[in-house]
């Protein structure tokens, strides 16, 4: 068979490790703290609406084509989708959206090294059997509004896994903010991708952990992404007066929370039912020194690379709080749940990641992902891989989070390699 024109006489293309590194630099300037340096661009807050604008200005400016769908999420095609032959995509990218207080790479780093693999594919003329696309999927983190891979799980048609009118953490419709970042809460369902618009899923991500530093190697081959729960227990008792109300008696919300966070901590530390159990955020209602709380929300998040172990430790945890329930003589709720199992990545796509390490002599091994990523759902509809490089100290969601600027661009060449590759075969 004829190789396509772009792959028979062009020089290989190499990804523009300086843009690549400046464009890091200045979207890693939008939401970011003056005094702790950390950056906070909850999925549609306004320092995430900047970093939208900011990925669309770039792609504008470099002669591509971005679009915002109606789940808030931004692709980037070489040419507007419609002109042109309808071609699968080797969709590439991750998202704009941080923690409160984290790093400029976490997601960021892998929409720009997609944005700059679709560049280069332009600007070399590929025209490959399947076409390159970048992607910023909506609301990864959940920092803001609780539903963690939004974005993504909407373009995997995990629809019914949405509440119908999500809310934030206070209680507040995510509708507005939504079509403020050009979405449509009532048109979800025009962003849902069929499983043959898609040849593959490509993730680049900084590994958030110590283990390729360890080991010095340059590259991670991820197997698997770990399974995550996230769930949302509310916490109901009387308010009262801190000085007046007896010990006996007292529903004190905060006071049970206190045993819930703890009980969640034993799953793991202790039991050992899931691999990491945590509780990351407190709302506590009115939060006055002299007043006893009267409700508390917290949310709890389990993980492991095994479902039934997830559903056990969920088991588990579940009857605890029904008998905490009991003892404190509070109303103990679990108010919201999201799910996504492990996922094992394409063998395929693994293969040619590690022909392109090879190409490019980069140290490489393969690692378990402890972090969840939008891969874990797309995954769902389409063969799907994940390339990892070191994080400085193993660290990720704090201000200091950092990769080499050579591996940051490493990473991008292994990407675009692997496109590449991709773009010839069909990777199943
Ligand atoms: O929480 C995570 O694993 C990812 O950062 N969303
Ligand atoms: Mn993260
Ligand atoms: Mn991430």
């Amino acid at each position: 068979m004829s190789q396509p024109v772009a792959h028979r006489r062009r020089a290989r293309p190499a990804v523009d490790g300086e843009r690549l590194l400046r464009r890091v630099e200045e979207l890693g300037n939008i939401g970011r703290d003056a005094v702790t340096g950390g950056i906070t661009r909850e999925g549609f807050s306004r320092a995430d609406r900047e970093a939208r604008t900011y990925l669309m200005e770039q792609s504008r400016s470099a002669g591509l084509a971005p679009s915002v769908d109606a789940a808030g999420n931004i692709t980037v095609r070489s040419r507007p989708l419609g002109t042109g032959p309808a071609r699968p995509a080797v969709l590439m990218g991750s998202h704009l959206d941080t923690v409160v207080n984290g790093g400029r790479l976490d997601g960021a780093y892998g929409v720009l090294a997609a944005l700059e693999v679709v560049q280069v594919c332009a600007e070399s003329g590929i025209d490959g059997e399947f076409e390159p696309v970048a992607v910023a999927f909506s609301n990864e983190e959940g920092a803001l509004f609780p539903q963690p891979f939004f974005g993504s799980s909407v373009l995997a048609g995990r629809l019914a896994d949405l509440p119908r009118e999500p809310l934030d953490h206070e209680g507040r419709p995510l509708r507005g903010p939504l079509a403020l970042a050009g979405g449509d809460l009532d048109a979800l369902g025009t962003a849902v991708w069929s499983a043959d618009s898609l040849a593959a899923y490509l993730e680049l991500h900084v590994e958030q952990g110590p283990v390729l530093e360890r080991a010095e190697n340059r590259i991670g081959v991820v197997d698997g992404i770990t399974g995550r729960t996230v769930l949302t227990v509310e916490i109901s008792g009387s308010a009262g007066h801190a000085g007046t109300t007896p010990m006996p008696g007292r529903r004190d919300a905060l006071a049970a929370a206190a045993r819930a966070i703890l009980a969640v901590e034993h799953i793991a530390k202790t039991l050992r039912l899931c691999r990491v159990a945590t509780v990351g955020r407190l709302d506590i209602h009115p939060n006055s020194p002299n007043t006893i709380a009267d409700t508390v929300r917290l949310t709890v998040d389990l993980r492991d690379t095994v479902a039934v172990r997830m559903e056990e430790a969920e088991a588990v945890l579940r009857h605890d709080l029904e008998d905490l329930s009991r003892r404190t003589g509070t109303v103990i709720e679990v108010v919201a749940r999201t799910y996504s199992g492990p996922v094992s990545t394409s063998a395929n796509l693994r293969g040619l990641i590690e022909e392109s390490c090879l190409e490019l002599g980069a140290p490489y091994q393969s690692l378990p992902s402890g972090a969840g990523h939008d891969a874990l759902v797309v995954a769902d509809i389409t063969p799907t891989a994940m390339i990892f490089v070191p994080s400085v100290g193993g660290v990720s969601h704090v201000p200091h989070e950092d990769t080499d600027p050579v591996d940051l661009i490493l990473g991008a060449e292994v990407l675009l390699r692997t496109a590449l590759k991709v773009a010839r075969i069909r990777a199943h």
